[in-house]
């Protein structure tokens, strides 16, 4: 049976079937649809489409996560699978090898999903969240198809006028969002923010030596790549790549600021600060990355604050953060490595196992977002970061390691193999280093009353201690890292930090062992010394093996660069701080010559390409760590240790020194507490 038209009949009408007959009593409709109406039925086909496909893949999969409470909010957090004990062949690896092995993770690859605090009322809860998504979803989409009805009713002229109000609204709010004041919270006692004179004249020419260095470095920036993120000394203009997205946001006057501050070259802080003022402006449209915007931007932003007390790097800081959050909203909290800062998209990069997010990117957030909301009063910052610690607390870990990459939209380890032996990657290097970096800083940059990242820390040393560290066959040690079912025996530039960091945990490790952890902190920078010994350049290479017969040299031709990079040297200046060994400065310096011999050109300092080679090629990038971090902590090598002392300033990973929050009264609502 025909049935009456839903939409308007076109005027043009159709001959009756058949003449005569019943059916020439309705009336006829005719063959096409006009354009509008062609729209109207696509918008209800896709907005049924979206539906379906929101119930069939947004919804969460109830079987594969649980409520939680963190106190904070109500979140899904993925399921906590029981360790099994090591795999068959018994080797006490974190994965257990292969032929079926591979402990607790494999069982849930191999499909065996277990559900935790069973029971039919857990299950009839679980329905009755999703009944109640699914209704949101349904409400949600019907609200939108009215409002698309409605604006199709409307002229152009309403409709652009109307977006061109919204627009307006839109830039209004953000205006606002930048002018609003900050309150006024007491700023942590700063000590030790300059001079640093280190007594001898030997050392204070090596002092000022590297401060021509980073005169040089600055200089040649400033001269032709000013506003942009980092200078090509060769070619002497702008560079950049893509963790700053498409944008020119000065990434190097912002990493530089405090090394300038505490080098005591205020012109250029000046310069730098004016620049700041006039230019850094977060609306734009570009895809940065959530990580190194943070350390970088963030982490320099609140240093030349606290350094300089000028109000326009908090008020840029604060800024810049609100920018950074919608990259937390994911299933679980945990945040996109990239974010949009203007429409705050957010996404992860494709070659991160199936889109997984990067634990040394999502786990370095901690002490920039405990000022943040320190500085501003608003919790949020603090709240985000304790619920990626809670939900990373309540993961299972094979072999107490943590795997370098989780999925946001999951909750589980990326790298998980279904058909075969569960592969994870764990690293002190890259992909991994400074989220154990940061567990010891938490607990510092509260005085020590973070115990629960205290606890985090210790534990993870541990295992990292019982499984990836060793001794090659000349007694170097080493750290390697877990990859395809092994260790490997290879150790990165950036594996290089941890000797410092042994060396600053030490004191507050349980069972009396900070002895143990300050030979450790040795041991490493011995090793990663000999790296840099064993070269032409006396500059390390990225990576470096202890296969065989090799010791401490990169064997692959991709693995031999030299980037600037401050790690090695960042050890050398925690190892002088607390043992005062004289071979620590020696080595620092043998750096620096290397570098201003082999990094140095008329356009600034550049990587090189091959460390074992006499004549290496340049690869034309003055990195903005070389001006955060490798300049600094060379500097602080040859300074007074009352120049930003370690009982008062704690350093985030890109070398921002941040100030212990201690004695005060904490402005924030919530648990933090800053005694
Ligand atoms: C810096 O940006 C930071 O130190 C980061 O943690 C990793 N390494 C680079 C410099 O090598």
């Amino acid at each position: 049976m025909a049935s009456p038209a839903l939409l308007p009949l076109s005027s043009r009408r159709m001959a009756a079937l058949s003449p005569g007959s019943s059916v020439s009593f309705y009336p006829h409709h005719r063959a096409t649809l006009r354009l509008s109406e062609k729209f109207i039925l696509l918008l209800i086909l896709s907005a049924f489409i979206t539906l379906c496909f929101g119930a069939i893949f947004f919804l969460p999969d109830s079987s594969k996560h649980r409520r939680f409470d963190l106190g904070l909010q109500d979140v899904l957090i993925p399921h906590i699978e029981q360790p099994r004990p090591a795999g068959r062949d018994g080797r006490d690896g974190p994965q257990g090898g292969g032929g079926g092995g591979g402990g607790a993770a494999a069982a849930v690859a191999g499909g065996g999903v277990m559900v935790h605090g069973g029971g039919e009322e857990h299950r009839h809860r679980h329905r009755e969240e999703e009944e109640q998504l699914r209704k949101m979803i349904r409400a949600d989409h019907e609200r939108a198809l009215e409002e698309a009805k409605e604006k199709l009713k409307k002229s152009k002229d309403q409709i652009r006028a109307e977006i061109q109000t919204e627009k307006n609204r839109v830039a209004q709010d953000a205006k606002k969002r930048e002018g609003k004041q900050l309150p006024q919270v007491p700023i942590p006692k700063l000590v030790g923010i300059n001079n640093g004179d280190p007594g001898d004249p030997e050392t204070r020419e090596k002092q000022e030596k590297i401060k021509e260095m980073m005169k040089h470095a600055w200089g040649n920036y400033r001269q032709y790549a000013w506003g942009h993120n980092e200078l090509k000394p060769l070619s002497r203009k702008g560079h950049s790549t893509n963790i700053f997205g498409n944008s020119q946001l000065g990434a190097t006057i912002v990493d530089a600021l405090d090394t300038l501050y505490i080098m005591g070259l205020f012109d250029e802080f000046r310069d730098g600060k004016e620049w700041i003022e006039k230019n850094l402006d977060f609306s734009v449209n570009a895809e940065v990355s959530v990580f190194e915007v943070n350390i970088r931007f963030i982490g320099g932003l609140l240093a030349a604050y606290y350094l300089s007390g000028e109000e326009v790097f908090k008020q840029k800081a604060a800024q810049l953060a609100e920018k950074l959050l919608p990259s937390f909203n994911t299933p679980t909290g945990i945040p996109w490595a990239m974010v949009n800062l203007k429409s705050g998209v957010g996404r992860n990069w494709g070659w991160a196992s199936a889109g997984s997010s990067i634990l040394s990117e999502f786990g370095t957030l901690h002490l920039e977002f405990v000022h943040l909301s320190y500085l501003t009063g608003d919790p949020i910052y603090y709240k985000k970061v304790l619920h990626i610690r809670k939900l990373l607390q309540n993961m299972d870990r094979p072999h107490g390691l943590y795997p370098n990459y989780l999925n946001p939209r999951t909750g589980r380890w990326g790298q998980q193999n279904p058909f075969g032996p569960t592969l994870y990657h764990t690293s002190v290097g890259g992909l991994g280093d400074s989220f154990y970096e940061y567990l010891l800083k938490a607990w510092l940059v509260s005085d020590k009353t973070d115990t629960e990242a205290r606890k985090m820390y210790d534990d993870a040393m541990e295992a990292i201690e019982k499984h990836l560290i060793r001794k090659s066959n000349s007694g170097l040690t080493f750290i390697g890292e877990w990859k395809n079912g092994h260790l490997e025996r290879k150790m990165g530039h950036l594996t290089c930090f941890a000797g410092g960091m042994f060396a600053l945990g030490a004191d507050g490790s349980p069972d009396d062992k900070a002895g143990h952890y300050l030979q450790l902190g040795a041991e490493i920078a011995h090793t990663c010394h000999q790296s840099y010994d064993k070269t032409v350049l006396k500059l390390g290479p990225e990576a470096f093996k202890f296969d065989g017969g090799t010791e401490g040299v990169a064997l692959r031709q991709n693995e031999k660069y030299y980037i600037l990079r401050p790690e090695v040297i960042e050890t050398y200046w925690y190892m002088w701080r607390f043992t005062h060994d004289p071979k620590y400065r020696q080595w620092g310096w043998e750096a620096a010559q290397a570098i201003d011999k082999y990094c140095r050109v008329v356009g600034g300092f550049s990587g090189v390409k091959d460390v074992y080679s006499s004549s290496p090629a340049y690869d034309d990038v003055q990195q903005s760590f070389f001006l955060a971090e490798t300049l600094k902590y060379l500097y602080l090598l040859f300074s007074s240790d009352d120049l930003l002392p370690l009982d008062y300033w704690v350093f985030n990973t890109e070398a921002h020194p941040l100030p212990i929050l201690r004695s005060m009264n904490s402005t924030l609502s919530g648990n933090i507490v800053f005694q």
